[in-house]
């Protein structure tokens, strides 16, 4: 029984190191081990591609660290020429997490095709230093209708708007409070496998004396 609960625990602090999910539009998937690799966590383009309307769509997103400086991106190309459509911002909080009204209309850059494709990217800052990503291939359409999105909060988030030099810090810059990260962010992926590894072991032992 005892041993029991302690492997729960443990598998629930795995699924906190989720880091985070991007729930809609429909991520490329998950990869939680390369999420800190930019701009796209190491996926590349799906085929799962989310038809939204020129205007206003949601993010939604479930946050697994308690504190995020968070950030929305497009790209109409490729991912790494993206520029912010959501500006920096901080969210305390953990849990499902939903953009309302994200504001993109494709007009309003001269495009006027009947539809285009683009790469929708959220960035998070790391853990904490560097960023977390997420991307979802989306196809912007005149006649179209936002369809199977879940848009709620599911806890109470409080949301920090950032002043000064953390407004035009991406969120890969950023601390969680809006200030910027001043770890060497090539670290990060050595320190993020040394940490999955721990966890493992922790994971083998526990096993063993469930057992
Ligand atoms: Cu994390």
């Amino acid at each position: 029984m005892k041993g029991n609960s302690i492997l729960l625990l443990l598998v629930m602090a795995i699924f906190v190191m989720g880091h985070f999910h991007l729930l809609y539009p429909i991520s490329r998937g998950d990869n939680v081990d390369k999420m800190n690799t930019f701009p796209c966590g190491g996926l590349s383009e799906s085929t799962n591609r989310t038809k939204l309307p020129y205007g206003n769509f949601p993010v939604s997103v479930r946050l697994g660290h308690s504190s995020s400086a968070m950030e929305v991106l497009i790209s109409l190309d490729y991912p790494e020429d993206a520029f912010p459509i959501i500006s920096t911002f901080g969210v305390k909080g953990q849990g499902q997490f939903c953009l309302p009204d994200v504001e993109f209309d494709p007009r309003k850059m001269g495009i006027d095709k009947e539809s285009v494709n683009a790469t929708i990217m959220v960035q998070t800052n790391g853990d904490p230093d560097g960023g977390l990503y997420a991307c979802a291939d989306v196809e912007f359409a005149k006649d179209t209708k936002v369809m199977g999105a879940d848009c709620r909060n599911n806890t109470k988030f409080e949301i920090v708007t950032f002043k000064g030099e953390g407004e035009k810090l991406h969120a890969n810059e950023s601390t969680p409070d809006g200030y910027k990260q001043t770890h060497d962010n090539k670290n990060d992926a050595g320190k993020t496998d040394l940490l999955n590894w721990g966890i493992s072991y922790i994971l083998v032992l526990a096993w063993y004396f469930c057992m």
